[in-house]
């Protein structure tokens, strides 16, 4: 199978990338300054200095980064990352797309664009609707607008045939009403962008702990004597998690990095925000380093278990927490059992490739410990035994009673802003009965209760004809999903697709039949409505709910808030639909919730359990924090009231001779699909980004010298295969047997039946792949960069 993004690129992104050494440490002084140079080229230095100070501080906006939390009280002036501002400047930025443009580009002509040309183009200022089989987008209005949706919609044979689709950057207020528009219109087909992320971590500590969130807060973090960073990269993806880290090696506890590649910020962290950083050589992070490979880490952490055991075998009552486990859990011996009979040093070794005297080491900082936190993020997630795995994680703190108590914990680290807060106000596929009661009462309707499709399940529908009309609320779906041409074959089989979105991307080049692409407000933009000026609210990655208040001028004068057009379309929507429908849903005034979100909230705080009072909570410096049962008081709201150990198989992709497996990532100048520049400083790459990183020893192996041009082809067990052309071989320090590089290039690779037990997650971090060179000799470049 062919096609896909990686096909169309063109110009400056398919230049071959130059290749240095990787750097031994991260941010400092460079990563102020690349914030800057990206900031000022984009918005100007005004506009720049305005709007950065703003990020992140009580009175201005959430940084639409990533999911990480503010400290509370003492921010610094700038609470905001190098990649942060980058963030920043994309939606910030001067660049508009004008109808104009859309006169200029026909779709066909957009199709052929790389995704980092796209981004550039900058801002859609104008409501734009392709009529069916047209070749060109031309301006529609809104109200029309809202009339082609709703024709759409209530012509289907039942409304289990639109899938709506959310990214994770929409307001806790806007993801409300969306799900309330989806579910009275009658469908719980709400996949989201978590279906391709920490799905396998809400799975898994929901069977485990009962509450599929992370358990510990900044404060815990800070304050736990061991951190393991498992499957995370938060030197490019969450930097300001750095400055946590930095904080616990001060307090003198110690970090153990556990990842196949030696990413350059878990080494040595220098500061931006104070001078010791910005100037000297930095921290040293991780104490301890696990070069492990992908896919080895349920070994590891069994390996980790098993060694638990045999020292409180040694030395009995002082090496587990018994009453905790007697008190508290449910199935310990037959996890110890398992544990102690299955997997075998030998095999450990083969599937972690790490000697036993390391995981030896690890297991006495683990006994050492009084505290410890494991975070993680798409390195455990995107995988055939995610779930597992992280279940595993689970195991090993509950051995010691290291969930539910301060500086202890889980903490799967969450990537898009408010991804975990559309989650807990109802973008899910598999609603609760507790939710949909507490939804229905509130509005007086009868919700749908049959579960509906996640992303994977949402393209097989629309591949197969069953889902004909797609709405995506943000986000990048034919550019962030997997099988690259059979997700672009199944958008344009629908008969009309919908994208709220703030700036050009691949998802309105592929369209359905008829397509409409609807401008909406970012989060760093005023937000004027008919009862005054708007704030709206965010959760992070740790269950702190906060506000967040735009500042600058909108990006154009027709540009309409995500409450406001969800509330259109559901206005034009749900009013039509057919006589002898639940007339509770003509009650909704859906006018009167866009022109005041406090009415919005006001619903919230009747229907989501921990949101009582949330207009007056609001106003407390930092926010407020929802309720936790495991971290709050050690109760866990699992069937048996009890934390589940759980026993776990070892299940990793069988390697074929002379394959590998490879890991698609982000490179540290890219937001998911949004390419901000061609560009991975930390690892050493400039100027390209068709390149992959293999072992050099793999490299000998297959005779193909540095700096060869593979093509990457995956192969999957129904025997086809897939393929990825050109990509410039890097010899680099991964784990041996493992390869590495970028999405969303690489999605053309990954089967869309190849998920993760459980969560239905596309395991995009083991791709089980071959490289075919396709030139005899490497490009002589290597080394100038
Ligand atoms: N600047 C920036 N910030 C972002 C994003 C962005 O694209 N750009 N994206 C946001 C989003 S949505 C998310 S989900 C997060 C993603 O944050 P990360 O999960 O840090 O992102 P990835 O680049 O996918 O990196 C995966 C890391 O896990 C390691 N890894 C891969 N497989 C394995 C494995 O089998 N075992 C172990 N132990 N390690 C493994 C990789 O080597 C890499 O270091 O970041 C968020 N923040
Ligand atoms: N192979 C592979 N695939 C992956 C991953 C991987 O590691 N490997 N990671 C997966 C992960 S973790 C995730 S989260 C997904 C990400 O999937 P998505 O969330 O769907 O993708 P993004 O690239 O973050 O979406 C970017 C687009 O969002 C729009 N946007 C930005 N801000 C706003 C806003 O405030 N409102 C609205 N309405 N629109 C906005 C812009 O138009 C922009 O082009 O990708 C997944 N895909
Ligand atoms: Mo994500």
């Amino acid at each position: 199978m062919r096609g896909g993004a990686d096909r169309h690129d063109e110009g400056p992104d398919d230049a071959d990338a130059r290749v240095g050494a990787p750097a031994r440490s991260a941010a400092g002084l460079p990563g102020v300054g690349h914030a800057m140079a990206q900031a000022f080229e984009r918005m100007g230095p005004r506009r720049s200095l305005r709007t950065l100070r703003l990020v992140n501080q009580d009175h201005g906006f959430d940084c639409p980064g990533c999911a990480w939390p503010e400290p509370p009280g003492e921010r610094s002036v700038a609470e905001f990352c190098e990649n942060g501002a980058k963030a920043v400047a994309e939606e910030a930025t001067r660049a508009r797309v004008t109808p104009a443009f859309f006169a200029e580009h026909s779709l066909t002509d957009l199709a052929g664009r790389s995704g980092h040309w796209l981004g550039r183009q900058g801002r859609i200022v104008e409501p734009m609707y392709r009529s069916p089989g047209a070749t060109h987008y031309t301006p529609v209005g809104w109200d029309e607008a809202f009339r082609l949706v709703a024709a759409e919609l209530t012509a289907l044979a039942s409304p289990e045939e639109a899938a709506f689709y959310t990214s994770g950057r929409t307001s806790n207020e806007a993801a409300f009403v969306y799900q309330l528009f989806v579910r009275m219109l009658g469908t719980n087909n709400l996949p989201d962008c978590s279906n391709l992320c920490h799905e396998s971590s809400g799975t898994a500590l929901t069977a485990t702990i009962g509450v599929g969130k992370g358990s510990v807060t900044l404060a815990d973090l800070e304050a736990a004597d061991l951190v393991l960073v498992v499957g995370q990269n938060p030197g490019t993806n969450h930097p300001r998690m750095l400055s946590s880290l930095e904080r616990v090696k001060r307090a003198g506890g110690s970090i153990v990095a556990v990842n196949p590649l030696p990413e350059a910020a878990l080494l040595r962290f220098r500061n931006p925000q104070n001078a010791r950083g910005l100037l000297g050589r930095g921290t040293p992070l991780a104490d301890q380093f696990l070069q492990i490979r992908l896919g080895g880490d349920l070994a590891l952490f069994q390996g980790l278990a098993r060694r638990l055991l045999d020292a409180e075998d040694a030395a009995p009552g002082t090496v587990l927490d018994h009453d905790f486990i007697d008190a508290h859990s449910t199935g310990f011996d037959a996890f110890a059992e398992h544990v102690r009979t299955h997997l075998g040093d030998d095999e450990i070794a083969a599937v972690t490739g790490l000697a036993a005297a390391e995981i030896d080491e690890l297991a006495r900082r683990m006994l050492a410990a009084e505290r410890v936190v494991v975070c993680w993020a798409m390195g455990l997630t995107q995988h055939a035994g995610a779930v597992a795995t992280i279940q595993e994680v689970v195991n090993v703190l509950l051995m010691r009673g290291n969930i539910g108590r301060p500086g202890a914990g889980v903490c799967p680290v969450r990537g898009h802003s408010n991804v975990q807060g559309d989650r807990t106000m109802g973008i899910w596929e598999r609603p609760t009965t507790a939710f949909l009661d507490a939804l229905g009462a509130e509005f007086g309707f009868d919700p749908p209760r049959q579960h509906g499709h996640d992303v994977v399940d949402t393209i097989r529908a629309m591949r197969d004809g069953r889902v004909k009309v797609f709405l995506g609320m943000g986000g990048n779906f034919v550019a962030a999903s997997p099988d690259s041409a059979v997700t672009e074959a199944a958008m344009r089989a629908c008969r009309l697709t919908v994208q709220v979105s703030t700036t050009l991307n691949r998802s309105h080049a592929v369209t359905g039949e008829a397509a409409l692409i609807l401008p909406t407000l970012g989060r760093t933009e005023v937000d004027e409505q008919a009862g005054g000026r708007q704030q709206v609210t965010v959760e992070d990655s740790m269950g702190m709910v906060h506000a967040s208040r735009g500042t600058l001028a909108p990006a154009g004068p027709a540009l309409r808030s995500e409450v406001a057009i969800v509330c259109g379309l559901a206005a034009a929507t749900l009013t039509a639909a057919p006589a002898g429908a639940d007339s509770a849903l003509a009650r909704v005034d859906w006018a009167g919730l866009a022109a005041d979100y406090r009415r919005v909230r006001g619903h919230i705080s009747r229907v989501v359990p921990g949101f009582e009072d949330f207009e007056d909570r609001l106003g407390a410096p930092g926010g407020f924090a929802l309720p936790h049962p495991p971290r709050d008081s050690r109760t866990f709201p699992t069937a048996s009231g009890r934390a589940a150990f759980t026993v776990n198989d070892c299940d990793v992709p069988r390697v074929p001779p002379g394959h590998l497996l490879l890991q698609t990532m982000r490179s540290h100048d890219q937001y998911n699909t949004t390419i901000y520049g061609l560009d991975d400083r930390y690892r050493g790459v400039r100027g390209g980004r068709r390149v992959v990183f293999v072992h050099p020893e793999d490299l000998a192996e297959r005779a193909i010298a540095d700096g060869t041009h593979v093509d990457l082809v995956s192969v999957w067990t129904d025997g086809t295969t897939r393929r990825a052309e050109s990509f410039r071989a890097v010899a680099f320090p991964t784990a041996r047997g493992c390869a590495a590089a970028y999405f969303p290039e690489t999605n053309v690779l990954v089967p869309l039946d190849s998920t993760a037990a459980g969560s239905n997650t596309p395991t995009s971090k083991s791709l089980v792949v071959r490289l075919e060179p396709t030139s005899p000799s490497p490009s002589p470049r290597r080394g100038d960069g």
